[in-house]
């Protein structure tokens, strides 16, 4: 049997699920999961290794309408997903507004590669619901194949699984087959430094952060990591620190322990809090900080 070998882009709006079930897929915690909307920033490749097949999956931001400049490239990576995919995973849930992102749907169905379309969390729902909502997207996207499941129960993940093998195409291994992720690690660092900040603070202040690991010293039973937190005003320093530094503290201990078990080694952690006004609309910052494809 030939080799196989393709990108499929999970897409959809934001909070349905994208990046439990691309997890999910890959068996690695490669993006961060939080209930709040806008979790995931950037696009992340997590790569499946098989001896017959490579699968590229790509995590994408929700398609959201951009209100600031990091949002504009938010959209742009999940546009982009969508352009090189052979396979596109349109992810919506049973509790998200059916009606809303028509133009981006637009885009899927003119895609012309295989659409599948998931309805996630269904372990919310009923079977009644689920299947008014079968016959719904049956008919906005005629030519998608339709897998209701729930990724964070693992129920017929393994089947939409199958199927993606299924209709790879042809070809060589894009990634080593030792590769799992195209992101270096400190990206996963500063994400799961990011994903406690979006669990613990409030408001503005996850969605007003960016980080960036200024040192990651890996040796060969200990990494030590100097992090930069950055916000956009004085006040949110204040806050993001707390009262004594407990608030900070708490990120930084959480952090530390999820990124002791992703690398499997012990992990020392250093935490700074410095402004960086507005970042968020700067086009040179938000370059600096890879929000650029
Ligand atoms: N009940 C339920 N919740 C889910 C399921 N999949 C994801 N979630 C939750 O939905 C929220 C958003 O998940 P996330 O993967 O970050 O969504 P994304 O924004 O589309 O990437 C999180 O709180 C998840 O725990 C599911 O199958 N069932
Ligand atoms: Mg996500």
């Amino acid at each position: 049997m030939a080799h196989k070998s393709g990108f499929v882009s999970i897409v959809g709006n934001p909070n349905v699920g994208k990046s439990t079930l691309m997890n999910r897929l890959v068996g690695e915690r490669i993006s961060i999961i939080t209930s709040k909307s806008q979790t995931t920033r950037h696009r992340i490749k997590g790569i499946v290794n098989h001896e017959d097949y490579q699968i590229v999956f790509s995590d994408t931001p929700g398609v959201v309408k951009p209100s600031y400049k990091m949002q504009e490239y938010m959209l742009e990576f999940s546009k982009s997903a969508l352009g090189d995919a052979d396979l596109i995973v349109y992810v919506t849930d049973v509790v998200e507004d059916i009606k809303k992102n028509e133009d981006f749907i637009e885009k899927v169905k003119k895609s012309g590669v295989p659409v599948l379309l998931v309805i996630n969390k269904i372990d919310l729902s009923n079977q009644e619901k689920v299947e008014g909502l079968y016959t719904e997207w049956a008919d906005i996207i005629p030519q998608a194949e339709i897998f209701p499941l729930s990724a964070t129960e693992d129920f017929n993940v393994g089947n939409l699984f199958k199927r993606i093998v299924e209709l790879l195409p042809e070809g060589e291994p894009f990634f080593g087959k030792d590769e799992f992720t195209d992101m270096p690690a400190r990206f996963f660092v500063s994400e799961l430094i990011r994903e406690k900040i979006l669990l613990h603070y409030e408001r503005e202040i996850p969605y007003s952060v960016e980080i960036e690991i200024e040192e990651f010293k890996e040796e060969k039973t200990k990494i030590s990591i100097r992090a930069i937190i950055y916000v956009e005003r004085d006040s949110q320093k204040g806050i993001l620190i707390g009262h004594k530094g407990e608030a900070l503290k708490r990120v930084g201990t959480e952090a530390r322990m999820d990124i002791e078990r992703f690398f499997e080694k012990h992990v020392f952690l250093t935490t700074v809090v410095k402004i960086k006004k507005d970042w968020r609309s700067k086009e040179d910052d938000l370059k600096k900080f890879g929000y650029t494809q």
